[in-house]
């Protein structure tokens, strides 16, 4: 145990899309928070999810990665969404891939490097890589580019060197109380876990383009019977993205449902109704108007 003053504060996780900032957030809480996946842009919404320590407590902040092609509203808020979180920091971890270092991490450094909080690198997916020891040549050539408080090479995946990168990020905390109560984990509530939840399972299941043009909205969300009844609705942009999403006799929108369904029930330990319609709203991730309708905060 530590004798040092108690420390707290926010820490944004920022970094390009699909690097692995969401698995991160959830493997140091301890617990799925925000919703993760094998392809880029993932992440649209700002989630806390909060460490506690005996001497400390981070407040994790999961950002949307950041992408230079930012061409509709939807992507210009996702990387708005991260710049004024690594603002609002008080320690900023960059997250990039070991031995991947590519031009857009490059412009994300671009994007943070004038803040004045204490930066870490984080160098995940360290498990990719055999032997360790080829990584010492690409650390070095990263400590070099990026001025940083410290590099610490990590696996979120594998939980590997967590405990360490929790250590250095607190001795940078300010000496502050706990912003949060010790039984809080995360800012956001049960209906915006399920949306997520469900955009989640249509991300793991739909063809590549897709899922960028998708939002959830939750539109009924109550306690019935001890069971938690949800209603969804999938909003899709055209016609045919809507017949994909359903799939042929609707098996594809059953399935999509079917995985949602069995994770929320694990997560609650509650059991849960589930039910899911598909809607069009033509090109919403172009629409400011759209974006407020689904809840997207106002930056
Ligand atoms: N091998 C390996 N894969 C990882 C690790 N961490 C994350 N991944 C994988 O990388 C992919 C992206 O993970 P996410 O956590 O969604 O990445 P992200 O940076 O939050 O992505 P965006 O939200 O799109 O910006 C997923 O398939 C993860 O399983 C790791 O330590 N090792
Ligand atoms: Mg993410």
């Amino acid at each position: 145990m530590s004798a040092g003053p108690f420390r707290a504060g926010h820490v944004a996780i920022v970094g390009r899309p699909n690097v692995g900032k969401s698995t991160l957030v959830n493997a140091l809480v301890g617990r799925k928070i925000t919703i993760v996946a094998p392809k880029p842009q993932t992440t649209r919404h700002r989630v806390l999810g909060v460490v506690n320590r005996v001497d400390a407590q981070l407040v994790l902040v999961d950002t949307p990665g950041l992408h230079e092609s930012a061409r509709r509203v939807m992507n210009q808020y996702m990387n708005r969404v991260a710049i004024s979180s690594s603002q609002d920091s008080d320690v900023l971890l960059l997250v990039i891939e070991a031995m991947r270092f590519t031009d857009e991490d490059l412009w994300v450094w671009e994007r943070v490097r004038g803040l004045k909080q204490p930066l870490f690198v984080v160098v995940n997916k360290v498990d990719q890589v055999y032997p360790r020891e080829q990584m010492l040549p690409f650390l070095e050539e990263i400590a070099e580019r990026i001025p940083a408080s410290g590099i610490v090479p990590i696996s979120a995946q594998q939980r590997d060197n967590l405990e360490r990168l929790i250590e250095v990020v607190a001795e940078r905390l300010p000496v502050a109380p706990p912003l949060f109560a010790p039984d809080v984990v995360t800012d956001r509530d049960e209906p915006f876990h399920a949306a997520e939840v469900v955009r989640e399972k249509l991300t793991l299941k739909l063809r590549d383009e897709l899922p960028y043009g998708i939002n959830v909205q939750i539109e009924r969300y109550a306690e019935e019977g001890g069971r938690i009844m949800i209603h969804a609705v999938i909003w899709v942009e055209r016609a045919g993205q809507k017949a994909i999403v359903i799939g042929q006799r609707g098996e594809r929108l059953k399935e999509i449902g079917r995985l949602a369904r069995i994770e929320l029930n694990d997560l609650w330990q509650r059991s849960v109704h589930l039910e899911l319609w598909v809607k069009i709203k033509e090109n919403w991730a172009d629409s400011e108007m759209a974006l407020r309708q689904f809840g997207y905060e106002r930056l």
